[in-house]
C-alpha cells in the first residue's frame, strides 16, 4: 500500500507545487528565515510539534530551512511563536480575548526590512493552531505585511469517531481499512498515525475516539492490560498534537472482562470495578478524554436490562471518571430497532427525544449526551433532531458523519459542508430566537459545562486517506467549520481546493472542482430519495437504490408510499405527533402543509402525488424531473472534467474521472428504479414524455 502522493498529503502539501511556483519565495524570506520560540516545556508537546510543523512546512513551500534562535536573539525576519505567560512580547499580542486553545497572529512592522511575526498561544494547543494558520496563509498566497488575526475555537469539544474494529474493518468505511489495527492487534508504531494526526490537529480537532462504538468482544479488551501499552503509545502520538485520545467501551464489561455476573449500574461491585478499571486506565494514559458510549442500542447492551435508565447508566460509567476529569460521550442513538410497519404509533425519529428528554438534569456534569444532526440516521436530507438544545441542564454535543453512508460512500461526489451549516444555522428556539444549532454547540444558549461536535470519520489506509480525492474536502470542511461555524461552504471549499491542488476558483481546473463540489450536494438527492423522505436504500449497504428494501423491515425506515400517496404522516393533527417535539414556532411550520418546506415535505406529511409543492410543480412530477436533472448534471462533470486532462496531474486526473463514472452509473441506476416505480404506483405519466421504464 503506497503511502506517498499528492492524496496523501492532502490539504498539507498536496498543491504545495502549484503553490510554490505562484509564491515569490524573496517576498518571504525577509519574514520567515529564522524561527523563535518561548513557552513553558510542559512536556505536552504542541509546543514543539508547532515550531517542527513551521520549520518541515516552510521547507516544503519556499525552500529553505529556517534557523531555530533563542528568543533573546530574536530580530527581525523572524517568526516568533510563543504561549501566555512566556514572554511580555507574547503577552503582549494576547492582550484580552484569546482563550485556552486561541491564537492570535501578528506582524510587528519596528524594523521596516526585517519584519516578524508573532504567534502567540493562549497555550500550546492555541500556538499549534497558530502555526497552521501562518502555513494555511502561505498555502493561500496571502500578504503577510499586515496581519493581526485573532482565532478562538468555537466549540470546546472538537471530536471525530473512528468506527474501526480490531480485524482492520471499519463500519461504514470507504476507503480502506483501519490505520489503527490489523489483525487483532493495535497498529501502535505507524508513521500513518502521525500523519493522521497533522491532518487533524491541522483543523483544530482536539479528541478522537479511535474504536467503533459497536465494540465486540476483542475491543472489550481494548482497555485491558493486553492493549493499554499500545493504546497509550497511539494517546502519546496524538498528544503532541494537541489531540486527546477517547475510547469506545462495551457497557457490559464488567461481566466480559471482570467476571460479574451483572453490569447492573447501581451495583456497588460494579460500580467499584468501574472505578478500578479508569485508575488502569489513567494510569497508562494519564490524559485519557473518556468513553464513548452506545447503550441500549441496535442491540447494545446498556442499562435497561437492569430496569435502569441512561442516567443510572452514564452517571456510573462519569463517577469512575469524575477524579481523573474524564468525561462520559452518551450517544443518543436509541430507538426501538424491531418495529412492525404496520403500527402507526410508533416513530422511529421520536426516540432520542422521548428517551432523553424526561432525564434533563439528571446526568452528571461529566456526562455530554451526544446526538445525532437529525432524527434519523445521516440521510441526504432530514430535519435537526429537536432534542438539540431541548436540555437545559444536560451536556450536549451533535454528532456529524464525515464518512459518506448514506451520500454516496466516497464513489459518488457529495460535498456536505453546505448540509452541516444548515444544522448549525438553525434555529431551534429553544431559548428564543437566536437559539441556533451552533451556538447550542458553543455552549452560548445554556450554560453547559461541556459541549461540542463530533463526527465519524471517512478515512481509512487509503494512499489518499478518503478513498475519492474530493471526499477530502469533507474532512478538511468539518474541522474548519466546527472551528469557526461562520465561515462559508464556499470560502471552506476554496481554501482546500488552493492547499490541495494548488489552483484558485480562477483556474480552469479550480473552477469546474469549486462547480462540482458546491452542486454534489443537491446532485446526490436529487438521484435518490425525494423530498425528505429519505431511506430507499440497499438494506445494510447503503449504497444503491432499492426503493421497498427497507419498507417491510424491523428498522422503522419507512415511506409508506401506495397507489394514491407517499410520505410519512408525522404531524400532530393526524399523525405521530413528532413535529410537537420541536418548540411551537419550528414545530408548526412543519405542521402545517402550507409552510412545511418543500425539501422536507414527505417527511413530515403523507401527500398525493399530485400534491402541488411551492415550486409549483406536482409531487411526482417533482420526482421525474428532479432524477432526470441529477443524472445530466453527473453527465456535465464528466464532461467538464474529460477538459480538465493535463491540467490536474495525471493519478488524480484518472482516479476522479473514474469515481464520476460510477457515479454516473450509480445515478443512472437510481433514476430509472425510482422514475419506473413511481410511475408504476401513482399512474401518472412524465409530463415530458421521458423514458421511463
Ligand atoms: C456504528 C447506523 C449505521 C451503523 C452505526 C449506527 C450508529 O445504524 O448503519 O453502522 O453503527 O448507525 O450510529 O450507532
Amino acid at each position: 500500500m503506497t503511502v506517498t502522493g499528492l492524496g496523501y498529503k492532502a490539504w498539507l502539501g498536496g498543491g504545495d507545487a502549484g503553490t510554490a511556483a505562484r509564491l515569490t519565495a524573496e517576498r518571504y524570506r525577509s519574514w520567515l528565515k529564522r524561527i523563535a520560540v518561548t513557552g513553558a516545556a510542559t512536556g505536552y508537546g504542541p509546543l514543539e510539534t508547532a515550531v517542527q510543523e513551521l520549520v518541515n512546512g516552510l521547507e516544503a513551500l519556499l525552500g529553505w530551512q529556517p534557523s531555530i534562535v533563542a528568543e533573546t536573539e530574536q530580530a527581525g525576519g523572524c517568526v516568533l511563536v510563543g504561549t501566555a505567560g512566556s514572554s511580555s512580547v507574547i503577552d503582549e499580542v494576547l492582550a484580552d480575548g484569546v482563550r485556552a486553545e486561541g491564537y492570535r497572529i501578528r506582524t510587528r512592522s519596528g524594523d521596516k526590512d526585517q519584519p516578524c511575526i508573532i504567534v502567540a498561544g493562549g497555550d500550546e494547543r492555541g500556538a499549534l493552531y497558530g502555526v497552521f494558520h501562518l502555513l494555511r496563509l502561505l498555502r493561500t498566497g496571502a500578504d503577510l505585511a499586515s496581519l493581526n488575526i485573532m482565532e478562538n475555537p468555537a466549540c470546546r469539544l472538537r471530536m471525530i469517531n473512528h468506527w474501526d474494529n480490531m480485524d482492520g474493518s471499519i463500519e461504514r468505511g470507504y476507503a480502506g481499512r483501519s490505520i489503527f489495527f490489523r489483525d487483532g492487534e493495535v497498529l501502535a508504531d505507524s508513521k500513518r498515525i502521525t500523519d493522521y494526526a497533522r491532518l487533524m490537529a491541522s483543523v483544530g480537532i482536539n479528541g478522537i475516539a479511535i474504536n467503533n462504538v459497536n465494540v465486540h468482544e476483542l475491543e472489550t479488551l481494548l482497555i485491558t492490560e493486553r492493549y493499554l501499552p499500545q493504546v497509550a503509545r497511539i494517546a502519546d502520538v496524538f498528544r503532541a498534537y494537541g489531540i486527546t485520545l477517547y475510547l469506545s467501551i462495551n457497557y457490559s464489561s464488567p461481566m466480559q472482562l471482570g467476571g460479574l455476573p451483572t453490569a447492573d449500574p447501581l451495583d456497588e461491585s460494579v460500580r467499584a470495578w468501574w472505578r478500578s478499571k479508569m485508575t488502569d486506565i489513567y494510569h497508562h494514559i494519564p490524559d485519557f478524554g473518556g468513553v464513548v458510549v452506545k447503550a441500549d442500542s441496535e442491540n447494545r447492551p446498556g442499562p435497561f436490562t437492569y430496569g435502569r435508565d441512561h442516567a443510572d447508566g452514564a452517571n456510573m460509567l462519569a463517577e469512575a471518571l469524575e477524579p481523573f476529569g474524564g468525561l462520559v460521550l452518551w450517544r443518543c442513538f436509541v430507538y426501538n430497532c424491531h418495529q412492525d410497519w404496520r403500527d402507526r404509533s410508533t416513530d422511529r425519529a421520536r426516540a432520542a427525544y422521548d428517551h432523553f428528554k424526561p432525564l434533563d438534569g439528571r446526568f452528571k456534569d461529566n456526562v455530554i449526551l451526544q446526538i445525532k444532526n437529525g432524527p434519523m440516521d445521516f440521510q441526504v436530507r432530514e430535519p435537526v433532531s429537536p432534542l438539540i438544545g431541548a436540555m437545559e441542564r444536560t451536556n450536549q454535543m451533535v454528532e456529524f458523519q464525515i464518512t459518506q453512508e448514506y451520500t454516496g460512500q466516497q464513489r459518488d461526489v457529495c460535498y456536505l459542508v453546505p448540509q452541516w451549516k444548515g444544522v448549525l444555522d438553525f434555529d431551534t428556539r429553544c431559548s428564543g430566537e437566536g437559539s441556533t444549532v451552533k451556538r447550542i454547540a458553543a455552549g452560548e444558549v445554556h450554560p453547559y459545562r461541556y459541549s461540542g461536535i463530533t463526527a465519524v470519520t471517512s478515512i481509512g489506509d487509503d494512499s489518499n486517506w478518503t478513498g475519492h480525492h474530493l471526499a477530502a474536502a469533507n474532512l478538511y470542511g468539518y474541522g474548519r467549520l466546527i472551528w469557526n461555524p461562520e465561515l462559508s461552504a464556499e470560502e471552506i471549499a476554496s481554501e482546500w481546493l488552493m492547499m490541495t491542488f494548488g489552483v484558485s476558483e480562477e483556474d480552469p481546473a479550480g473552477a469546474v472542482i469549486t462547480r462540482i463540489l458546491h452542486e454534489s450536494w443537491h446532485t446526490y438527492e436529487h438521484y435518490t430519495a425525494p423530498l425528505g423522505v429519505g431511506w430507499m436504500v440497499t438494506p445494510h449497504y447503503h449504497y444503491g437504490v432499492d426503493v421497498d428494501g427497507y419498507e417491510y423491515s424491523k428498522w422503522g425506515t419507512y415511506h409508506f408510499a401506495d397507489r394514491d400517496g407517499i410520505g410519512v404522516d408525522r404531524t400532530q393533527a393526524t399523525g405521530t405527533g413528532y413535529t410537537a417535539q420541536y418548540r411551537p414556532e419550528v414545530g408548526q411550520r412543519y405542521e402545517q402543509l402550507e409552510s412545511c418546506p418543500d425539501e422536507l415535505l414527505l417527511f413530515f406529511h403523507h401527500v398525493p402525488y399530485t400534491h402541488v409543492l411551492k415550486s409549483g410543480k406536482t409531487v411526482i412530477q417533482h420526482i421525474y424531473d428532479t432524477h432526470f436533472a441529477g443524472v445530466e448534471q453527473v453527465e456535465k462533470w464528466i464532461g467538464d472534467w474529460r477538459q480538465l486532462e493535463g491540467q490536474v496531474d495525471a493519478e488524480r486526473h484518472a482516479q476522479i474521472s473514474e469515481r464520476l463514472q460510477m457515479q454516473l452509473d450509480n445515478a443512472r441506476q437510481w433514476r430509472d428504479v425510482i422514475n419506473t416505480y413511481f410511475y408504476r404506483k401513482s399512474g401518472i405519466p412524465d409530463e415530458h414524455g421521458r423514458l421511463i421504464y
